[in-house]
């Protein structure tokens, strides 16, 4: 069965890749289709969203397509900045996850837990849709530290590792990550597809 990964962040493609490695499923990427298509994130939910990514990029391509919608959830700031995560600064990773430090500046390591949520989304060519849902527990740092993974990863402290989600390998954080929760139902949804088309 070939697939469409439908996101435009390198971060994630990279994750997916490894995540729905060993399946029946040929992935393939917007570039691969010639395909720029962008969708502006206007549902309410990450449910909403992903689902939107995956029906547009879906119906451009002609294939299905798999997508998520993701964002960290700070207690400290009512769940800000949640599924507004991409959007919470302009510009690079880096100057949103300063932001988040700076906002945070003063508050105290007990009051600083966070979650990171992921909603990947399958659509299908005969409109048959399936969601999963992955959460990953922590601790926004007061500094950054690591240089793997992506996005806010280097603020996002796993107290039982005691390092930043950027400090783990490739590997370790597809063990725990919020998306590899989500891919390991989505895996065998996937896979069911795969065997049944
Ligand atoms: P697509 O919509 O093209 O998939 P996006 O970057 O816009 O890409 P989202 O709308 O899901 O994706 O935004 C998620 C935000 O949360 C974005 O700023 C990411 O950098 C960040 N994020 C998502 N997953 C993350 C992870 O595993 N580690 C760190 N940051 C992550």
């Amino acid at each position: 069965m070939k697939l469409l990964l439908a996101t435009h962040n390198h971060g994630k493609r990279r994750e997916w890749q490894a995540l729905l490695a060993g399946l029946d499923v040929e992935l393939l990427l917007p570039e691969d289709l010639g395909l720029e298509t962008e969708v502006a994130e206007t549902g309410a939910t990450y449910q909403a969203n992903a689902l939107l990514k995956a029906r547009t990029l879906s119906a451009a391509a002609g294939l299905p397509a798999l997508a998520d919608d993701s964002g960290l959830e700070v207690d400290a700031l009512d769940g800000a900045p949640g599924i507004r995560s991409a959007r919470y600064r302009l510009g690079s990773d880096e100057i949103r996850y300063r932001a988040l430090l700076q906002a945070l500046q003063g508050v105290p390591a007990s009051e600083r837990t966070a979650r990171f949520r992921c909603l990947a989304a399958v659509v299908c060519l005969d409109g048959r849709e399936f969601t999963t849902e992955g959460v990953c527990e922590g601790v926004i740092a007061t500094t950054p530290a690591g240089e793997e993974g992506f996005g806010y990863d280097p603020v996002f402290y796993v107290p039982e590792a005691e390092c930043t989600l950027a400090e783990f390998t490739p590997e370790q954080k597809n063990q725990l990550s919020h998306r590899a929760r989500a891919a390991q139902e989505m895996r065998e949804i996937l896979q069911r597809l795969a065997v049944s088309s």
